[in-house]
């Protein structure tokens, strides 16, 4: 099968790309490598095509949609703070990209097209763990393009005919994701601090929770979504169902480098969230996903590969010199 991959040499999406090549796959990958890397790719590279260019241009999506079967869709502008502090960007490349690739998709009449929603939908919603049935309502910027793009995704199914699936990812973490910008995710910026015995940021009191989803978990439901029978139109949660503060994981990265760290407490962001933890039980009714990883092995494989990357570098500035 032939998949395009939007957004493939970012964290999520290169992860993602690496289990479509080794199952045999022909992958396309479209990137303007605004976020992703090429060298998230060097393993793979000679196995794939990779496209430059932004999903924010209907003519190179159009190129980079032939003849795919699938799409995985996760090509965007992450991060809540960042749309709080750019909302215009933010939607032109979340719901006029999105809105290209689904106009893309059906011209050339893919098999699906499966899109990354995110759990910032909810919003502030008191219930937990979230489910489904839940009426979004999305406090951030960045919140509001994420649901948008999942009612796109439907309207396209009802006007068009073009099968589509959601996935709410709840806090993805893991190997090859971007420690170095301030809109990085935490955990890449927690494992980093304990890395160089810096002091961790904390916004807020840190007893803010996080269903935090160790990557291999959401490649498999992104899989698992392209071929799912009867799930056109739906959108499911990709968590783990658990839920963990940030002063805790401070203590679990504590336990896992035998290292104590001060954390720097400073006000809390706007547009974030309190709580969140996923059902995962519609997931695993219809798709079959099964999140093997729990939070703590990941976090443990999480900081290897930190710890492993960084080696590296400083092996081979040392070659250099
Ligand atoms: C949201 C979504 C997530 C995904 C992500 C993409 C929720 C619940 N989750 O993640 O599913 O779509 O957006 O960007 O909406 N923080 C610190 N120190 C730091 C960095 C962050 O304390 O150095 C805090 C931050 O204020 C927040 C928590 O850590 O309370 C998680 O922040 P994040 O940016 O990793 O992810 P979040 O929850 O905004």
């Amino acid at each position: 099968m032939r998949y395009l991959v939007t957004g493939g040499a970012g964290f999520i999406g290169s992860n993602t790309v690496d289990e479509l090549v080794r199952r045999g796959h022909s992958v396309v990958v479209l990137d303007d490598l605004s976020g992703g890397k090429e060298e998230n790719l060097a393993e793979i590279r000679s196995k794939i095509t990779l496209i430059k260019g932004s999903i924010t241009d209907i003519e190179v999506v159009r190129k980079a949609m032939h003849e795919a079967d699938y799409v995985i869709h996760l090509a965007a502008r992450t991060s809540v703070p960042r749309s709080v502090k750019d909302p215009i960007e933010t939607n032109r490349v979340n719901i006029d990209g999105t809105l290209n690739v689904l106009i893309a998709a059906k011209d050339v009449k893919v098999k699906r097209v499966v899109f990354a929603a995110s759990s910032s939908a909810y919003g502030e919603t008191p219930t937990l763990p979230k489910v489904e049935s839940m009426q979004p309502q999305p406090i951030s910027p960045y919140g509001v393009t994420k649901y948008v793009g999942e009612l796109y995704g439907q309207a396209f199914g009802r006007c068009y005919g073009l099968e589509n699936v959601s996935l709410r990812y709840f806090n993805i973490f893991g190997p090859r994701q971007d420690p170095s910008s301030p809109y990085s995710g935490v955990l890449a910026k927690f494992c980093t601090a304990f890395l160089e015995d810096t002091q961790p940021v904390v916004f807020g009191d840190g007893e803010q929770t996080r269903d935090f989803t160790f990557v291999e978990n959401a490649v498999q439901a992104n899989l698992l979504a392209c071929e799912a029978p009867n799930v056109s139109g739906k959108v499911f949660n990709v968590g783990t169902s658990g839920r963990i503060s940030l002063n805790d994981v401070l203590l679990t990265l504590g336990k896992i480098t035998g290292k104590t760290l001060e954390a720097k407490y400073e006000p809390p962001r706007d547009g974030d969230i309190r709580d969140s933890q996923a059902d995962i039980s519609q997931a695993k009714e219809f798709l079959g996903y099964d999140p093997r990883i729990t939070f703590e092995d990941g976090l443990s494989r999480t900081f290897e590969w930190y710890q492993s990357t960084q080696a590296k570098v400083q092996a081979q500035a040392k070659s250099e010199k």
